[in-house]
């Protein structure tokens, strides 16, 4: 199949998620086209099968807003017809979806829409008056759409329509990515006496609940010597580290920001805090999951799908920061739950979202969409 992938490039979930799956289908000897502004983080540009088109938008003093959804319509449909595009996947639904839907029409012939919708764009900028009726259009006139957990299915339904199939399509994770991780360097470098460790990483949004993780590793750190690792950027970044700064723990913070190699990071510590108050999946989760790392969260969205509470982490309700901190000392203080724990993470993380059983499905999609 010759297939174009669009997605945001940054560091969210989606874009690895795409870069991931387009990747693996180059493998299986599809063609692949991403189009996007910039090359998608973890994409492998010299893979062959694998090509890249960048979007541009021209700059024009009328332009308050640089009209970035035309210029990738144009792009998608301009791909399409010069490669002969079969399926065009976009994700995540703004703009990707509905500047994919406009490609289809202006390419016209075969070319079919795959949307996957990924969480933030159904449950909160998409839910926004002032893109709801164009993600509603973009679900009910895909040829195919997936959501990343069932628990995003059901808000689809809930929020938008329940007019259309939508096939649940996990994330998932490829185990070769997890091989021959060099832990040891980070422990050496971030807990040279023997600290615990304690990681977050996110786009650092009030959805994340930051505030809770930096009231549990102060909890922690009254108990024992630990730290925590902050990955990535984001408008809540800025008031943790102050809030540390003054309760005087600056010293066993680590803000690493936007780093490459995470799943090193990740797998050099001793529990994952991801306590959101709305998660569709958590791609992070997961990833420590297979490096071996219990999470610690919340009982929210598509979590408990990932985390079975007390066999691969903790999981208790929203905003019950005792809970949270109990779970958290439970697993810095017991070596042997966490072995445990992590071990189990592992085993389920590979098998329950293992990349081949995932992109068979999107496969099967595909063909199944190909033959309306
Ligand atoms: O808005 C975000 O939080 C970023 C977004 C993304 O584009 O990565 O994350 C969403 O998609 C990920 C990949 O499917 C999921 O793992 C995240 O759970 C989801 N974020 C939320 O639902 C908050």
């Amino acid at each position: 199949m010759i297939i174009g992938i669009s997605c945001w490039p940054t560091f969210g979930g989606s874009g690895v998620v795409a870069a991931e799956l387009g990747m693996n289908l180059a493998e299986r000897g599809h063609e692949v086209h991403f189009v996007t502004y910039a090359v998608p983080e973890r994409l492998n540009l010299y893979q062959p099968g694998v090509h890249y088109h960048e979007v541009t938008v021209p700059d024009y003093p009328l332009f308050e807003y640089p009209p970035y959804s035309q210029a990738l319509a144009s792009k998608m449909a301009e791909v399409a017809q010069n490669y002969g595009l079969d399926i065009l996947h976009a994700h995540y639904a703004i703009p990707h979806a509905a500047s994919a839907l406009l490609a289809r029409e202006i390419a016209g012939g075969k070319l079919k829409v795959v949307t996957t919708l990924h969480g933030t764009d159904i449950t909160l900028v998409g839910r926004d008056p002032s893109f709801m009726p164009v993600v509603r259009h973009s679900i009910l006139r895909s040829n195919g759409v997936t959501a990343v957990s069932k628990y995003l299915r059901r808000e689809i339904c809930r929020a938008f329509t329940c007019d259309r199939t939508v096939e649940v399509i996990y994330n998932f994770i490829d185990p070769r990515d997890f091989k021959r991780l060099h832990t040891e360097t980070v422990r050496q470098r971030f807990a040279p006496n023997g600290e615990k460790l304690l990681v977050h990483i996110s786009n650092f949004r009030p959805v994340k609940r930051v505030p809770d993780i930096v009231e549990v590793f102060l909890r922690a750190r009254r108990e024992m010597p630990v730290r925590l690792i902050l990955i990535g950027s984001g408008p809540e970044l800025p008031k943790a580290e102050r809030t540390l700064r003054e309760a005087g723990a600056e010293s066993d913070l680590i803000v690493l920001g936007t780093i490459h190699n995470v799943l090193t990071v990740i797998a050099a510590c001793d529990a994952m805090l991801l306590p959101s108050d709305a998660e569709s999946f958590g791609l992070s989760a997961l990833e420590a999951m297979g490096c071996g790392v219990p999470v610690v969260g919340y009982q929210a969205g598509g979590l408990p799908e990932v985390i079975d509470d007390k066999v691969t982490g903790f999981l208790s309700l929203v905003g019950d920061i005792d809970a949270l901190t109990q779970s958290t000392l439970q697993l810095l203080n017991d070596g042997k739950l966490r072995a445990q724990m992590g071990a189990a993470a592992k085993e389920i993380a590979f098998a329950r979202f293992n990349i081949t059983d995932m992109v068979d499905k999107y496969e099967d999609l595909y063909r199944s969409v190909m033959m309306e």
